[in-house]
C-alpha cells in the first residue's frame, strides 16, 4: 500500500498507546497513520508488562480486540504480600468487589492490536527513521520520516506523540512550555522470563532485606519473575544459577512454600523512575502514554495509564471532528493528569513500602515494616491498596 499524502492523525509509536488509539479511532471513522522506528518482529517480542486493569480489559473487548484475551488472559481477584516471615493475601473479591486483574502480556496485547489494525486496512509503518514532527503550533501539522531510504512526508491535522519515554515528540515542544517532575530511584529491577509453571497461582510481591522480589506469570507454562538490582547492574553479572537462588532466597520465606525453577528465556535489567512532562498537549501535538509519564513498574500501572490516555483523547478527537468542539482537546491533559499523579502516587508507594533501600537505618525499616503491617491488618488499609491496584473507576 503506498504511503499516503494525508492523514488525520499521524500516530508516532507502535507501542500500546498508539496502536490502541490507531484502533479506537478507526472504530469512530477517524483516519491514522503509525509509523513505528522499530520491526514488527520487534514489538511484537518485546517483554513488558503484564498486568490489565478491568478498565483497560473493557476498553480491549468492547472495541473487539479483546477476543484472545478473554480466551487466554488469567483473571486474579488478589495479590499476595510477604514480608518478615508472613504472607498476606489482599482479596479484591471481599475489598473490592466485581473487581479483578486479568494477567496478559503486553506484546500479546500489541500482536491483538497489530491484528486488528491491519485486518481493518490500517497504515502502520514499522522501521521509519529520523521522525520530525513540524508545524504543531499552527493548524497543519506534518510528520517527516525517512523510509526505506526514501524522506516522506505525512501532513495531518493532529499529531499523537505515543513513542514512548525514549521518543521524539516531546522535544518537538519548544522549551519552557512543559514542566517536568521526576525522580530516580537507587535501584533497578531484573525481570526474568522462564519457561516453568507458576509456583503461585497469583502474584508474589515479597519484600526482603535481600531487596524486593515479584513472582508474576504468563501462562500456566509461563513464570515472570522480578528481582530489585542495582540501578547499574551488569546482567552478565546474573547468570541463571545466581538467578534461581536469589528468587529462592527472597521468595521461599513463609514455611512450605518453594519455587520451582526451569529454563530462562529471556531476562533484562531496568531502571526505576517517575516522570511526568505537563501539560501534555501543545498545538496540535498530543502526548500519551509513556511519552508524557513513567512509574516505576511495582504498581503495574504504566500500561494502563497509556490505555487510559488514549480512550480520552479519542473522546477529545471524536467530538472536534463531529462538530469542531475543541473543549475536550483543550481539557485532555487536565483529564488524564489527575489519573496520571493518583498512579504516580500509588507506584512511589508501593515502591517505597516493598524495596529495601541502602540509606534506610535501622529505624527507616522499622517504620517501612509497620506500615506492611497495618496495610496487612487494617481493612481500611488493605481496601486503599487494593483499590488502587485494580484501577480506580473511570470519572
Ligand atoms: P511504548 O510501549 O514504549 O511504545 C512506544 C513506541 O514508540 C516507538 N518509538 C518511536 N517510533 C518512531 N519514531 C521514534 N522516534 C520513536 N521512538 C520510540 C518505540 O519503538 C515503541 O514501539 O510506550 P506506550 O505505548 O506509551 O506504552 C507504555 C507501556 O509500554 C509501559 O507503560 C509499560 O510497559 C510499563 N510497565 C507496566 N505497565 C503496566 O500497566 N502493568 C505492568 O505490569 C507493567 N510492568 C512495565 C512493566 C514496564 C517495564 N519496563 C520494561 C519498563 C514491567 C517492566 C519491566
Ligand atoms: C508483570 O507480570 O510483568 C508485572 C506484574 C506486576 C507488576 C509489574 C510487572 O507490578
Amino acid at each position: 500500500m503506498p504511503t499516503p499524502a494525508r492523514t488525520q492523525v499521524a500516530i508516532v509509536g507502535a507501542g500500546p498507546a498508539g496502536l490502541l488509539l490507531s484502533h479506537l479511532l478507526h472504530l469512530r471513522g477517524i483516519e491514522s497513520v503509525v509509523l513505528e522506528a522499530r520491526s514488527r518482529e520487534y514489538v511484537e517480542h518485546r517483554v513488558r508488562a503484564g498486568v490489565l486493569e478491568q478498565g483497560t480489559v473493557d476498553t480491549l473487548v468492547s472495541s473487539g480486540a479483546g477476543e484472545r484475551l478473554l480466551r487466554e488472559g488469567l483473571v486474579h481477584h488478589g495479590i499476595e504480600l510477604r514480608f518478615g516471615g508472613q504472607r498476606h493475601r489482599i482479596a479484591f473479591e471481599k475489598l473490592v468487589p466485581g473487581r479483578a486483574i486479568t494477567v496478559y502480556g503486553q506484546q500479546e496485547v500489541v500482536k491483538d492490536l497489530i491484528a486488528a489494525r491491519l485486518a481493518a486496512g490500517g497504515q502502520i509503518l514499522f522501521e521509519v527513521g529520523d521522525v520530525v514532527p513540524e508545524g504543531i503550533e499552527g493548524p497543519r501539522p506534518q510528520v517527516s520520516f525517512t523510509h526505506g531510504s526514501q524522506r516522506r512526508v505525512i501532513q495531518a491535522d493532529f499529531i499523537a506523540g505515543c513513542d514512548g519515554f525514549h521518543g521524539v515528540c516531546r522535544d518537538a515542544i519548544p522549551p519552557g512550555v512543559l514542566q517536568f517532575f521526576d525522580k530516580e530511584y537507587p535501584f533497578g529491577w531484573l525481570g526474568v522470563l522462564a519457561a516453568v509453571a507458576p509456583s503461585s497461582e497469583e502474584l508474589i510481591y515479597s519484600s526482603n532485606d535481600r531487596g524486593f522480589a515479584l513472582h508474576s506469570m504468563r501462562s500456566p507454562q509461563l513464570s515472570r519473575f522480578y528481582l530489585q538490582v542495582a540501578p547499574d547492574e551488569d546482567i552478565a553479572a546474573w547468570p541463571d544459577e545466581r538467578i534461581w537462588a536469589e528468587l529462592a532466597a527472597r521468595l521461599e520465606t513463609v514455611p512450605g512454600w518453594s519455587l520451582a525453577a526451569g529454563p530462562v528465556m529471556e531476562k533484562g535489567i531496568t531502571a526505576m523512575r517517575s516522570f511526568v512532562a505537563e501539560p501534555m498537549q501543545f498545538g496540535r501535538l498530543f502526548l500519551a502514554g509513556d511519552a508524557a509519564h513513567i512509574v516505576p513498574p511495582t504498581g503495574a500501572k504504566g500500561l494502563n495509564l497509556a490505555a487510559f490516555d488514549v480512550t480520552v483523547l479519542t473522546e477529545a478527537f471524536a467530538a472536534w471532528y463531529a462538530s469542531g468542539d475543541a473543549a475536550l482537546l483543550d481539557g485532555y491533559s487536565r483529564a488524564c493528569l489527575r489519573r496520571v499523579w493518583r498512579a504516580q502516587h500509588f507506584s512511589w508507594w508501593m515502591t517505597t513500602l516493598l524495596h529495601s533501600f541502602d540509606s534506610y537505618d535501622a529505624y527507616d525499616r522499622r517504620l517501612q515494616h509497620s506500615y506492611l503491617d497495618y496495610v496487612c491488618t487494617s481493612e481500611a488499609a488493605s481496601t486503599s491498596l487494593a483499590e488502587n491496584y485494580v484501577g480506580l473507576g473511570r470519572g
